[in-house]
């Protein structure tokens, strides 16, 4: 095996400008046309992970003063150097108007509020709008689960109240010529269970991702990243945020209201996403400390997939695929995920000591499940260094049998995708470490 592998890396590290086949898949330095995944263990790539309890200068991280003074900046600065970018703070003049509520809404289980988050204060701005469900018979402030959705708000529920986006939409059922319609309310209602969660003393919020950044690449000119360009700048550095970046961003604004609103318990937000914005919800939990809990369901490459294993979704992938999610230099890492100083089991480790939960599908394998485990068992060594029981496996569990240790996993059968039975987990867990 090592005779065989070795040679493979050589030949991707001095970048042959001829369609190579690397371990079971086709690369094809001008783009992604010809990859073909790789999904044989066996073809894995060698690998070591960098280890996230040394400092930069070599020395040993020992204490945990040592990781939250020191080592969790370094770590943090090089995920914003080399991957998602850096991001502004908090906009001046952000304005919150509640444009609805409901102490009726979800027939009487649910307080609804919709809540138009105005970045720079101005009416004509860049905006985004949370929809939020509360239960009803709540006698103290809620905890929240918090993400972002795909489609709109209106696509999460059948709820006729709920406001449709104006802004970009990529096509889907109910979207037509770019733009969300009603045909596209509740479409998406088997991925927010919200009565289910209510049901078990959850509020949940929700906010349209395109509404802080349409997913396409347009250079950066639409979504929110001219609120922080300089003078005469048009598009983010190679260090500064993606679309990614910008999502988090949005996260912790909504979280800036959820701190506002006294019927939420603003201590216990768990931040959650699927998919693209699974590697979302991960990147906001790792900047913004007030998340209490970081939840990601199948976010694989640029998530909770160690990128190293180059297994399924690649760096060099995603970068072409999708050129605007990451920043500019995480594109220098195309076929060379060893040069990068980090790999994901770093992010998780960002989220310590809080709980963060990974979930897996089986048939999911371009998403590398087996990676996200392997995610989970790096960051360990930060968790238990501050003082949490850590990771409690080593082997992969069989489906449907999470872990709940401070760092959870799961992994269930089925494809990719996010339903109440993903929910239920992730309310369980948070029962266990909330409770
Ligand atoms: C895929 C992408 C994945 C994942 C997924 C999604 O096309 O390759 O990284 O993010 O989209 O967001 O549904």
């Amino acid at each position: 095996m090592l005779a065989f592998r070795f040679p493979v890396r050589v030949l991707r590290k001095i970048g042959l400008a001829v369609v190579l086949t690397v371990a079971g898949s086709v690369y094809s330095p001008a783009g992604a046309q010809t990859f073909v995944a790789n999904y044989d263990e066996a073809k894995v790539p060698l690998y070591e992970l960098p280890n996230p309890l040394v400092f930069a200068d070599g020395s040993p991280v020992k204490t945990a003063a040592d990781w939250t003074n020191r080592r969790r900046g370094e770590v943090l600065k090089l995920f914003q150097d080399h991957v998602y970018g850096r991001s502004p703070g908090k906009p001046e003049g952000m304005k919150f108007q509640i444009a609805e509520s409901s102490r009726n809404a979800l027939g009487g289980k649910a307080i609804r509020k919709q809540v138009t988050v105005l970045f720079n204060g101005q009416e004509d701005g860049p905006k985004m709008s949370i929809l939020l469900y509360l239960p009803a018979d709540a006698k103290k402030p809620s905890p929240m689960f918090l993400g972002l959705n795909f489609a709109g708000n209106h696509a999460t529920t059948d709820d006729p109240a709920v406001f449709i986006p104006q802004g970009w939409m990529r096509p889907g059922p109910g979207v037509e010529n770019n733009r969300a319609t009603e045909a596209g309310r509740g479409v998406s209602a088997a991925r927010w269970p919200y009565e289910m969660m209510l049901n078990r003393g959850y509020g949940v919020a929700t906010v349209y991702c395109g509404d802080i950044d349409p997913d396409y690449h347009d250079g950066f000119s639409n979504g929110v990243h001219p609120l922080s360009y300089k003078e005469g700048q048009t598009q983010p550095a190679d260090d500064e945020w993606g679309t990614i970046g910008a999502w988090a961003w949005g996260l912790s604004r909504a979280l800036d209201y959820l701190e506002t609103d006294e019927e939420v318990d603003a201590k216990h937000v768990a931040v959650l996403g699927h998919s693209r914005l699974g590697k979302t919800s991960l990147w906001a939990g790792a900047q913004d400390e007030r998340f209490a809990l970081v939840i990601s369901n199948n976010s694989g490459c640029g998530g909770a997939a160690l990128s190293r294993r180059a297994f399924g979704e690649t760096v060099q992938r995603i970068n072409t695929s999708f050129p605007h999610w990451f920043n500019g230099n995480f594109k220098r890492y195309n076929l060379k995920e060893n040069e990068l100083p980090v790999d994901q089991h770093m992010l998780l480790a960002l989220a310590a000591p809080r709980p963060v939960f990974v979930a897996s599908a089986e048939e999911d394998r371009w998403a590398d499940p087996r990676g996200e485990f392997l995610s989970c068992v790096g960051a360990s060594p930060v968790y238990k260094l501050l003082g949490t029981d850590g990771f409690a496996a080593q082997e992969m569990p069989a489906l449907n049998e999470p872990i709940t240790s401070r760092i959870g996993y799961y992994i269930r059968p089925g494809g990719h995708g996010i339903s109440d039975v993903d929910w239920k987990v992730f309310a369980d867990f948070a029962d266990k470490q909330w409770k």
